[in-house]
Order: C-alpha cells, then sequence, then structure tokens
C-alpha cells in the first residue's frame, strides 16, 4: 500500500477585501471623491453623510440676503440628511449602551457617530474605501468617540467580525453596490437571535416592470446596481430576516432633491431621482427586519 501525498496547493491567504474588478471600481470612486455636495455639508457641524434626506425644506432658506442664500441651503440641505439618519436610528428598537452596532457601508461615518451619540454603545462602519474610512476614524477621534466608534476597511460581504455579535446592523444607501443574498446571510450570521437590520435604499418598482431610463442613469452615475423592491424581500426572506416595518419614503425625499437641485452644490444626478420618484419607477424605502 503507498500513501498519497497531499496534492500540492496554492497556500490560502486571507481574503482580501476586494475580491471582483467590480468592488476595485467602486473603492477607486470612492477613494477619489471629494464633492462639495458632501464635504460642504458635513463641514456644517462635522457630520459627514453619504445619503440623501428627509422631510420639507424650509422655503425661506430660498429667500433674504443673496450673499448667504448658498450658505442657508446647504445647512438646510445637511438639516434634511440628519434627519434621514435619525429616521433609520427610529427604527433599530431598543438599543443599550451594552449593545454592539454594525453600519454596513459607513462612508464617512456620520450616521455610526449618531448612533453612538444616540445610544452611546460601540459601533463599527466598514467600507471598501480606505480613504472613506481615514476620514471617518479622524473624526471619531475628533470628537472623543474613538473608543466606541471604529471604521474598518473590510467587506461587507465578509466581515470578520465574529457570529452573533451585534443587535442592529444597517444599510444606509449601500445596498445598490452588492449581491443582497449574500450580503443578508452575511448579516444573519453576525446578528443576535432577535436582533434587527434596518435598511434605507433606493430601489426599482416591479410593477411597472424592469429597469427605467431614469434609474439607470442613477447606477450609471454611482457605477451601481439598483436592486428591485422585490429582490429584498427574497434575499431578507432566504436569511431569516422578517421585516417587522417598510415605509414608503418617496414623498418624504422629494423636497430633498427639489432643493438640492438649485443650490449650488447640485451634480447632475438630481434630474434622474426627480424623474424616476415622479413618474413611479423608483422608490426611497426603509426596510426594518428581525433575525428569527
Ligand atoms: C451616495 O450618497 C449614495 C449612493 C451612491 C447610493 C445610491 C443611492 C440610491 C438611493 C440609488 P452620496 O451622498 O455620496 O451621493 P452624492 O454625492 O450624490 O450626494
Ligand atoms: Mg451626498
Amino acid at each position: 500500500m503507498t500513501t498519497a501525498s497531499a496534492p500540492s496547493s496554492t497556500p490560502v491567504g486571507p481574503t482580501p477585501v476586494l475580491r471582483t474588478a467590480y468592488q476595485k471600481a467602486v473603492a477607486d470612486y470612492w477613494n477619489d471623491e471629494k464633492d462639495p455636495v458632501n464635504l460642504r455639508l458635513g463641514d456644517v457641524d462635522g457630520l459627514y453623510h453619504h445619503h440623501y434626506g428627509l422631510g420639507d425644506y424650509d422655503p425661506a432658506v430660498l429667500e433674504g440676503p443673496a450673499d448667504t442664500r448658498d450658505a442657508r441651503i446647504i445647512e438646510e440641505m445637511h438639516r434634511l440628511e440628519s434627519a434621514q439618519a435619525e429616521v433609520l436610528l427610529d427604527h433599530l428598537g431598543p438599543i443599550a449602551p451594552g449593545h454592539r452596532l454594525l453600519d454596513a457601508g459607513c462612508g464617512r461615518g456620520g450616521t455610526s457617530i449618531m448612533a453612538n451619540l444616540r445610544f452611546g454603545c460601540e459601533v463599527d462602519g466598514v467600507s471598501i474605501s480606505e480613504a472613506q474610512v481615514e476620514f471617518a476614524n479622524g473624526q471619531a477621534r475628533k470628537r472623543g468617540v474613538d473608543d466606541k466608534v471604529r471604521y474598518h476597511f473590510r467587506n461587507m460581504l465578509d466581515t470578520g467580525f465574529p457570529t452573533g455579535a451585534f443587535q442592529g446592523i444597517w444599510n444606509n444607501e449601500s445596498t445598490m453596490y452588492v449581491d443582497l443574498f449574500e450580503l443578508f446571510g452575511e448579516h444573519a450570521r453576525q446578528l443576535a437571535y432577535g436582533g434587527r437590520y434596518v435598511c434605507i435604499t433606493g430601489c426599482y418598482n416591479d410593477v411597472t416592470g424592469g429597469r427605467s431610463k431614469a434609474v439607470s442613469r442613477i447606477d450609471e452615475h454611482y457605477t451601481c446596481n439598483i436592486h428591485p423592491r422585490s429582490a429584498y424581500f427574497k434575499a431578507m426572506a432566504a436569511n431569516g430576516l422578517v421585516p417587522i416595518n417598510v415605509v414608503d419614503l418617496t414623498a418624504a425625499t422629494i423636497p430633498y432633491w427639489e432643493l438640492r437641485a438649485k443650490s449650488s452644490v447640485a451634480t447632475g444626478v438630481e434630474e434622474p431621482f426627480l424623474t424616476a420618484y415622479k413618474e413611479g419607477s423608483f422608490h426611497y424605502l426603509l426596510i426594518a427586519a428581525d433575525r428569527i
């Protein structure tokens, strides 16, 4: 009898954070991004967001002295973006200071800082952009919360965090970069039993059909792949995430886009968003689900 030696194989190292050419392209986009529509708004109070706004704007910001009009609009847009993050946090359920939260696709970190301020708990943020992670950690240090709020250069599809470690996980407008089945599989692994998942997303409308022209223009602008509404519920059901709340935020986000279109920091994506929302081919949706 002869003993077969183990077949030789390529040594297996840790999985790289950026696994595909697509993920590298997305990381390149966010590493290079320094748009005033995000930086000038963040400069208002040091909360840097990568999501849109909710609620009516005060029409008075469009009136008054011309030399301060721009600053008034920027402040108002920022107020609406922070209001959006508050709505997301409202849906996390009761969070105690001893709980741990995960911000999947954390951008420059604004929502995580707000979560720590509100709940006093530890928050981990992950992003595939090293520039965003460095920026966000700098903000946490500036605020003296870096012992509780930490950002990591990790892939939300495979974070390396322990199983069952989190009471709450959210995606604030970052699900359109990933496969939802893979994402919710990883979230379900990391959530404690009974833990809460919340996402705010833009999704296209299954009822009106496939991707409309306006939705395709949004995808093109951000190098993302907006999912149909139905995909969220299929992928949640397949991964033990049971929706408790579904809120159509479309009507509440339109004023933000109308104000943004009148601002000096408009980027050109305002028109496709307003068209997509108004024609009904696209929704701004919040989904909260429990891990069973
Ligand atoms: C970016 O926010 C958000 C996305 C790239 C996700 C796309 C969102 C959808 C709802 C489809 P941002 O604040 O970086 O964008 P902008 O620079 O346009 O303000
Ligand atoms: Mg923005």
